[in-house]
């Protein structure tokens, strides 16, 4: 059991981070911003604030302290399930003002709940769960609103340093992983959602794995040699979305006088060759791979690859260790508002030599969202269970745009197939049926 003044520490630090970032990403644009819709794809900022509460209210307040609640005449307006994005604008929202009054009066009461709960001894409370829990859900609407921001047009509202440089010089360009079992999942992470449950073993016959995300300047490879054009690299859903929407190159591109540009969070600039690619869709990384002759990677092989370590035959936490990330592990948590060049973060290499699994941009896998074997529904069928299926594609690893409390060795993100705006790359793999075997330049 750990030390209930430590645990509480912890859950005041993630919520307090949180917090932090969401005033950010509701502060640094106007009220007409933050109620507009800036894509049918996506929310109103001012919607994300609210729901944010009303959750915070229905798990610590109702929940974990048996609170009556403080506004439950708003929940249905902030069921995601009730109303579709697209259909947000047209509720009766709290306005801007209101709700950032309802939040600062829920996280209040929340602050006191957190001082007077014991934090073990029920299901919802042990090792303060529910408060990661909210603190996880607010960090991922912050990349939702990130997302949000980067759809947005007009001139630029967020700044940032730009992350540490980085290339791959002397590195191999793929590492082999070898076959055999390894333990997938976890039992003992204590703020792991239900869908990374239970830690299993799986058997993952050896492979080769891209030592790197592809990069903006493979990809632009792939778009020179026609791609794009050609209907055998390309599952056939994935050939109709970019045939009825004429998409040829990731979301945000556009080419003038022979150069691909992007639009970044209001300032357009060149692609950087060197830095992985994003808002590209399942379909795309899909048929890019195949154009390589390679494949996605499952996810049993992302997490072998993140986790498995040969010298002790253990799973580790993340691909460095298991300590917590530090800012020389890897680019999360918005400190940078976009990846960092292929072969950066030396330091959180994982111990089979492979780079940048946590951080700079989630990765598709070609696997299904699905449970694990032994999995239960935690603490709501809405979190996940609802989502399995053959309609959702599993991402590993995160983005530049996630906090370190919602990315593990073991999360898992999902989405639809079609999802160009989310930050979304990938990496490449291969079978190895015959060993390791010589590497490729
Ligand atoms: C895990 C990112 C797919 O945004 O739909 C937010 C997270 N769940 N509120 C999503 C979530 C409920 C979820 N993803
Ligand atoms: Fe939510």
């Amino acid at each position: 059991m750990t030390d209930p003044e430590a645990l509480r520490r912890r859950a005041l630090d993630a919520l307090t981070t949180a917090r932090a970032r969401t005033a950010l990403l509701t502060s640094c644009v106007d009220d007409g911003d933050l109620t507009a819709q800036h894509s049918p794809l996506m929310s109103p900022l001012v919607w994300d604030l609210a729901h944010i509460s009303n959750q915070e209210e229905q798990w610590l307040l109702r929940a974990v302290a048996g609170h009556p609640g403080l506004r439950p005449e708003i929940d249905s307006i902030y069921d995601a399930f009730e109303h579709p994005r697209a259909s947000r604008p047209t509720l009766p929202l709290l306005a801007p003002a209101e709700a950032r009054l309802y939040a600062s009066d829920v996280r209040g009461r929340v602050l006191d709940v957190l001082d007077r709960t014991a934090l073990e001894g029920r299901p919802l409370v042990d090792a303060a769960f529910a408060f990661g829990m909210v603190a996880q859900h607010e960090q991922q609407h912050d990349e939702t609103m990130l997302i949000t921001h980067q759809l947005r047009r007009g001139p630029a509202a967020l700044h940032a340093p730009a992350p540490p440089s980085g290339d791959t010089t002397g590195l191999p360009a793929e590492v082999y992983v070898p076959g055999g079992p390894f333990t997938m999942g976890t039992s003992d992470e204590p703020w792991a959602l239900d869908n990374e449950r239970p830690a299993h073993t799986r058997v993952v016959p050896g492979f080769h794995l891209d030592t790197v995300p592809v990069t903006n300047g493979d990809y632009q490879r792939f778009i020179a040699e026609n791609g794009y054009g050609e209907e055998r690299w390309w599952a056939p859903e994935g050939w109709e979305q970019i045939r009825r929407h004429s998409i040829g190159a990731p979301l945000f591109w556009f080419r003038e006088g022979g150069q691909w540009l992007r639009r970044r969070f209001g300032v357009v600039e060149p692609v950087p060759a060197d830095e992985p690619v994003l808002h590209v869709s399942w379909y795309e990384a899909d048929a890019y791979a195949r154009w390589a002759g390679r494949r996605l990677p499952t996810e049993e092989e992302w997490e072998k690859a993140a986790r498995y370590d040969p010298a002790t035959g253990r799973s580790l936490r993340y691909p460095w260790g298991d300590e917590d990330p530090a800012e020389e592990h890897a680019n999360l948590g918005q400190r940078h508002l976009r990846p960092a060049a292929a072969g950066s973060y030396p330091a959180g290499s994982s111990p089979l030599g492979v780079r940048q699994l946590i951080g700079d941009v989630w990765e598709w896998t070609a696997s299904d969202f699905l449970p694990y074997p032994g999995f239960t529904a935690f603490p709501y069928k809405e979190y996940s269970e609802v989502f399995f299926g053959p309609g959702h594609k599993v991402l590993r690893g995160g983005s530049f745009a996630v906090d370190p409390v919602a990315c593990r060795g073991t999360f898992r993100n999902w989405d639809l197939p079609v999802r160009r705006q989310i930050f979304a790359g990938f990496r490449t793999a291969r079978d190895a049926t015959t060993g390791p075997g010589p590497v490729a330049a």
